[in-house]
This record gives C-alpha cells, sequence and structure tokens, in this order.
C-alpha cells in the first residue's frame, strides 16, 4: 500500500495549517483490515509518525503561541487514537471475508435419520394389535431343545420338519440343541411354567434351512399367538383372528377357513383374508382368487397340553402363527422377499415416516 503524504515540513508551511490539513487527514481515514489499521497507527503516533513529530517541533515554537499550538496538538494526538480505536473496533465487528454474502434464513443440509424396517414396522403393529385384545408378550430362546421346538408338540419322532434338511440343527445327543424352526417353543415354555389362563402372543426370529428364493428364507420372522382357559372354543379363535384382519388389513375385510394340518392342533385351519387390493372381485396380487393366506391356526392339540401339564379335561386353547415378512408383502405389495434382506435404500426409503 502506497504511504499517504501526512503533511510535509518541507513545504514549508506554517505548523498551524500543518497540524489542520493533518486533522483533516486523521478524519478522513478509513482503512478495514487490523494490518491496515496498525500501519495507519504507526505512521500518525509511532516513534516517527507524524503526530509524534509535530510534538518534537512543538518544542521550538514561539514562547506566545505554545498555549494555541499546544492545545491544538493534544487535540489532535486525542483524535488520531480515538480514530484508531474506533477503525479497530468496526474491524472487530465486521463479519470475515466472504462471510457478508451468507444467507443465515436458508435451510439446513437435509440429515438422514434413517427408518423402521418394514418387518418391524409390521411385527409391531401385530403385536400391538393383540396386546389392544389383552394379550401378554412372551418371547424366548433363537437356540433351543428338540423338547421345546419338536416333542412337546406333538411332532412324531419321524416327522419331516425334524430333518436334517429343515431344521439347522447344532448338536446331535438324546436331546439335540437347534435353531428354533418356529415360535411355538416359547408358547410351550409359557404353557410349562405360567399360571392360567395364558393369553399371549410370541414375536421372533425363526430359522428354516431352505434355499433363498422371491418367496421363502432361511431366517425369517414370526409372530404365534395362544389363548388357553377353561371353554376356549373354535368361534372365540375365529373372532379375535377375523377382528385382527379388520385391524390390519381394514375394516371391511373379510376371513374365510380353509381345513389343514398341523402336528400341535386339532382341528387346524388356513386363514384367507379378502384381497385388501381388489376387495375379492379378483386382481394380480391374489391371483383372480379374491383372497389371500395370512395364517395357520387350531385348537391345542389335547397331546400338546398334557405334554405341558396343563389339565386337557378342564382347559382348551386355540393358536395361530403368522409369516410376518408375508403380512407385510400383502400390506405393501412387496414382490420379492429378497426386499427385506438386501438393505438398499431405495426400498428402506419407502417406508419412512415424517417425525
Ligand atoms: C401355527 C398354526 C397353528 C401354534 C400352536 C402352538 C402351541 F404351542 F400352542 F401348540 N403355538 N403355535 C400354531 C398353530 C402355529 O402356525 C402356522
Amino acid at each position: 500500500m502506497e504511504m499517504p503524504v501526512f503533511v510535509d515540513k518541507k513545504k514549508d508551511i506554517g505548523m498551524k495549517e500543518r497540524i489542520e490539513a493533518l486533522m483533516a487527514e486523521i478524519e478522513a481515514l478509513s482503512c478495514k483490515s487490523e494490518q491496515e489499521i496498525e500501519e495507519a497507527r504507526v505512521r500518525l503516533l509511532g516513534k516517527k509518525g507524524s503526530v509524534t513529530a509535530l510534538f518534537e517541533e512543538f518544542r521550538t515554537v514561539a514562547p506566545e503561541l505554545k498555549r494555541e499550538y499546544g492545545q491544538k496538538l493534544n487535540v489532535l494526538k486525542n483524535t488520531a487514537a480515538a480514530k484508531i480505536e474506533a477503525l479497530k473496533e468496526a474491524a472487530a465487528e465486521a463479519p470475515a471475508a466472504g462471510a457478508a454474502s451468507f444467507d443465515y434464513t436458508m435451510p439446513g443440509d437435509p440429515v438422514s435419520l434413517g427408518s423402521r424396517h418394514p418387518v418391524s414396522i409390521a411385527r409391531e403393529e401385530i403385536v400391538s394389535i393383540f396386546r389392544k385384545f389383552g394379550y401378554d408378550v412372551a418371547e424366548g430362546p433363537e437356540v433351543e431343545d428338540d423338547w421345546h421346538v419338536f416333542e412337546a408338540l406333538n411332532f412324531p419322532p419321524e416327522h419331516p420338519a425334524r430333518e436334517m434338511q429343515d431344521t439347522f440343527f447344532i448338536s446331535d445327543s438324546d436331546n439335540p440343541v437347534l435353531l428354533r424352526t418356529h415360535t411355538s417353543s416359547v408358547q410351550v415354555r409359557a404353557m410349562e411354567k405360567m399360571p392360567l389362563p395364558i393369553r399371549i402372543v410370541c414375536p421372533g426370529r425363526v430359522f428354516r434351512n431352505e434355499a433363498i428364493s422371491a418367496r421363502a428364507h432361511c431366517i425369517f420372522h414370526q409372530v404365534e399367538g395362544l389363548y388357553i382357559d377353561e371353554n376356549v372354543t373354535f368361534a372365540d379363535m375365529k373372532q379375535a383372528i377375523l377382528l385382527f384382519a379388520r385391524e390390519m388389513f381394514g375394516a371391511q375385510s373379510q376371513i374365510r377357513m380353509r381345513p389343514s394340518y398341523f402336528p400341535f392342533t386339532e382341528p387346524s385351519a388356513e386363514i384367507d383374508v379378502s384381497c385388501n387390493i381388489c376387495g375379492g372381485k379378483g386382481c394380480n396380487v391374489c391371483k383372480g382368487t379374491g383372497w389371500l393366506e395370512i395364517m395357520g391356526c387350531g385348537m391345542v392339540d389335547p397331546n400338546v397340553l398334557e405334554a405341558s401339564g396343563i389339565d386337557s379335561k378342564k382347559y382348551s386353547g386355540f393358536a395361530f402363527g403368522m409369516g410376518v415378512e408375508r403380512i407385510a408383502m400383502l400390506k405393501w405389495q412387496v414382490r420379492d422377499l429378497r426386499n427385506y434382506f438386501e438393505n438398499d435404500l431405495r426400498f428402506l426409503k419407502e417406508f419412512e415416516t415424517s417425525l
């Protein structure tokens, strides 16, 4: 930066004029950066500064002028010091370079919070519907023994579900350790321990030795239900399931039952709900039938009650089981089960909810 020429003594102007000229320069002084302000301070008030030089010269001033010039010089010095201070304060308050154009009212960058997995959303919804009906939630181990997964559930010793192809065995012994293939094992534990009546839902992961496809996976989720008391009937089961279907798939839903077979229930049934897409007229989701299969159910076999120490003469009960992935597929038209495990954000983001 070029140094401004503060009044030059050699120009041989009177001291009074030079004081006035310097005063005008000081008042007009405008520098912004801290460095420029410091340079100006040194030029004016430093050891070799213009103001300091005038004080030196003051010694040679004629005595009759000393009073007037002295006052003017003091005013000049104070003005210079005040101006430097004012410039420093302004510099400290001014926004940093570039910041002046920043718009603080602009919305911020979006923060992705993630979302509930559709299988979790469906499981929570199923469980909360049954909680409303008065069911408790029971959970149990994923690593189980043969007794709780098969034997106590009336599976005959040679039942195909026990085969290596279907069950992941961990150890082989009199009572083999294995990964549970259904959450009925939790219900066996409940029947063994809990006081009657029992009214529970058991959500959890189950494991089956199956090839992965659009419709099958070796790990999936179930919610099973169990209601045991005196005089529990098939009609009670039908009503509980109808009310569940209407909560889950809409108030207009109908259900139908088809006879089925499970080792642990007799009689057993397969439950269909009227197609929530076409309302029962027939579409590609229900493959033209108007019905969607949602769960299996039945009256708990007296052998199962007795195996857990419950008097089957006095008590009866119903049980049901559904696959959570399947329920979520039907509710949200998920076409391929593998979507649930691939964690593709384009899929997961479809289940984002606003906070
Ligand atoms: C199903 C279908 C029918 C079931 C039975 C039991 C138990 F422990 F009480 F015997 N729990 N779950 C059951 C009955 C499960 O799933 C398709």
